[in-house]
């Protein structure tokens, strides 16, 4: 027997009566170096022309914003459920926010999605949030000051470290500290570093120690900075740059005694200074009155000479 023929039903035209509807506007999250944008409320497309396959389906979000580096995929055209995600790595530290336009689309009346419809325009607000990739850095490869002893200073100097992530939590520096131990100094939140006991020019001229820094996500700084501290000693009047031996041979004429030989007078006022040079070779003492200018001293037959400059 045979079978009747089979006869096309005359193609009724399927109806997309309806636009997909969305949220006016939603708001994401997405962690730096991530794809995934967790967005509130969640991505639906609803069509009333469901459950008409195409007409009440959704094929597609578009997103409208050649820089968004963003893409929404449909996840099931049946629920209209939708996703956002990264195009690439999204980076903080080179943009914190993105805003753009998102539409929803429907299959249209039949496959070719012809005579599609699209929902209305909502915006999508996107913020990227911070990873802490970067630890602090010094702003100058080693640090120097001086301090003159005897003196207790509140601040010697500031060192300063910088981090380049994108947050206050990760880029801000929220510790200093020195890592040289047992040392005269301590340093502040803020980088100043005082001394915490007088210093003596005689005991040491010269410290350096070593400063590290974290940064409020507690990344510490990959390289610690040196600081030198040189202590200048008080100053005091009176003859500076001389020896305290000359030798002198009797009979070779006049010699220079103190060729480096300065006068400190500390930027007071110093008119005269009396100066006594012993010669304990020959058994002399003598005593030279000085005018700042020409200082010349006899000491038994020879005779020296000192000059102030
Ligand atoms: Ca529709
Ligand atoms: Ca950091
Ligand atoms: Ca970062």
């Amino acid at each position: 027997m045979l079978s009747p023929p089979l006869t096309l039903l005359p193609s009724v035209p399927a109806v997309n009566k309806h636009k997909p509807w969305i949220e006016t506007s939603y708001h994401g999250v997405i962690t730096e170096n991530t794809d995934v944008v967790l967005l509130d409320p969640p991505l639906v497309a609803l069509d009333k022309d469901a459950p008409i396959p195409y007409a009440g389906e959704i094929c597609a979000f578009n997103i409208h914003g050649l820089e968004a580096p963003f893409e929404a995929v449909v996840l099931n055209g049946t629920s209209g459920e939708g996703q956002l995600r990264a195009r690439g790595l999204v980076d903080c530290e080179l943009q914190k926010e993105y805003t753009f336009i998102i539409q929803a689309h429907d299959c249209g009346s039949g496959p070719g999605g012809t005579e599609g419809k699209k929902s209305h325009k909502a915006v999508v607000h996107i913020q990227v949030n911070d990873v802490n990739e970067f630890a602090p850095v010094f702003r100058e490869p080693q640090y120097r000051a001086a301090v003159t002893e005897g003196k207790i200073y509140d601040s010697i100097l500031q060192v300063e470290a910088t981090d380049q992530d994108c947050s206050p939590q990760y880029s801000q520096i929220c510790n200093y500290q020195i890592t040289t131990t047992s040392t005269p100094f301590a340093i502040d939140r803020n980088g100043n570093i005082r001394n915490t006991e007088k210093l003596s020019y005689d005991h040491q001229q010269q410290y350096e120690i070593l400063v590290t820094a974290w940064d409020c996500g507690q990344k510490r700084a990959l390289h610690s900075v040196p600081v030198r501290i040189d202590v200048k000693p008080v100053c005091k009047p009176g003859w500076q740059g001389w020896n305290k031996r000359v030798d002198y041979e009797p009979g070779t004429g006049s010699k220079q005694l103190f060729p480096k030989m300065h006068l400190e007078t500390c930027g007071g006022p110093l008119s005269s200074v009396r100066t006594t040079v012993d010669c304990s070779c020959c058994r002399f003492t003598c005593s030279i009155a000085s005018d700042l200018s020409e200082h010349a001293a006899s000491c038994g037959e020879q005779i020296i000479y000192m000059s102030a400059y």
